[in-house]
């Protein structure tokens, strides 16, 4: 039986996954929400209520954090650092890299162990193999918190840069985001021909699956920072792209998503980089501080 009291501040549809888990799993466990009555079916669970933030920081030793966003996690930790001063802070609110950075500045001053985390999963998955959360911050505190954050799901640390976690996060979350609109691309022109949605994702997902294993070589070109492969270059994306776009406008389809990867490509081909590999263009996503 695991041994610890966890507190698990925010019952939104994570934070209840993530309380449910730890009480099934054996923990102690104390919740907060600011609408209190969403505590019910937790404490008819076994879970105590806290009535405020400090109260429940008193409660833990380890303090879960499952809100909204950075704003609101400031706007209750602050009010309640002295109650959370020795113990182990866990974020699992989505933040960037710089909010938890700048929370894991404000913990290092009140003498509070802070990890930043990211979920990568859904709240069904929480407890599932399947889910998978990423760690970063004070290394301490993931050994102390490591047993009751193994219960969630398959665990990382990812380094003692708090921003750590957020930056992958986000990371994986910008190349789901452009996939995605990019099978939205596919659909609209497809529909135009009377294709269902549903079968256009099918050909999409035959087709991307062919090609993902392609990104482990581009990969390798960036890298090497050359772009001298003499693989597909510059120029050559540009023309393909340019009849993407031409084909999406001929059947009535915005390029809209389109025309931003064309004008990075016309950039380089601009500054004498035609003939480079098209991974270049990673070039002209790096911005100089
Ligand atoms: N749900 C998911 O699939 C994703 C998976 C990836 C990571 N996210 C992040 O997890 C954070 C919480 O998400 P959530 O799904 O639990 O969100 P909600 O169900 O909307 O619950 C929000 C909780 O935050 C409380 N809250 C909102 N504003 C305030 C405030 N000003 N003061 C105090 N608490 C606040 C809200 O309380 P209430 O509305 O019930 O009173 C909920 O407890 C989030 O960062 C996701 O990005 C989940």
């Amino acid at each position: 039986m695991p041994t610890g009291r966890i507190t698990v501040l925010g019952l939104g549809a994570m934070g209840s996954a993530i309380a449910a888990r730890l009480r099934d799993t054996g923990y102690t466990t104390t919740v907060w929400n600011r609408t209190a009555a969403k505590t019910a079916p937790h404490t008819a669970a076994g879970s105590t209520a806290a009535a405020t933030v400090p109260d429940a920081a008193d409660a833990g030793d380890v303090v879960l954090v499952v809100l909204l966003d950075h704003g609101t996690v400031r706007e209750h930790l602050e009010p309640a650092a002295a109650n959370l001063k020795g113990k182990v802070v866990v974020n699992l609110t989505t933040t960037t890299p710089d909010e938890a950075r700048s929370t894991a500045a404000w913990a290092a001053d009140h003498g509070i162990a802070y990890l930043d985390g990211a979920v990568m999963a859904t709240p069904d998955m929480i407890g599932t193999p399947a889910a998978r959360l990423l760690y970063s911050g004070d290394e301490n505190a993931y050994a102390i918190a490591g047993p009751a954050l193994a219960a969630l799901g398959g665990a990382e640390f990812t380094g003692a840069d708090a921003g750590l976690a957020s930056l992958k996060d986000m990371a994986l979350l910008a190349a789901m985001d452009l996939m995605l609109l990019g099978y939205l691309q596919a659909v609209a022109m497809m529909r135009t021909v009377g294709v269902p949605a549903v079968e256009t994702a099918g050909e999409v997902e035959s087709w991307l699956a062919a090609m993902l294993p392609h990104g482990k070589e581009v990969a390798a070109i960036v890298d090497g920072g050359a772009y001298d492969t003499g693989g597909q270059s510059v120029d050559f994306d540009r023309r393909g792209l340019a009849s993407i776009i031409t084909a999406s406008r001929e059947q009535g389809v915005s390029a809209q998503l389109l025309e931003p990867h064309l004008r990075l490509l016309d950039e380089l081909s601009a500054t004498g980089h035609g003939a480079s590999d098209w991974p270049r263009i990673i070039d002209r996503l790096t911005i100089p501080k």
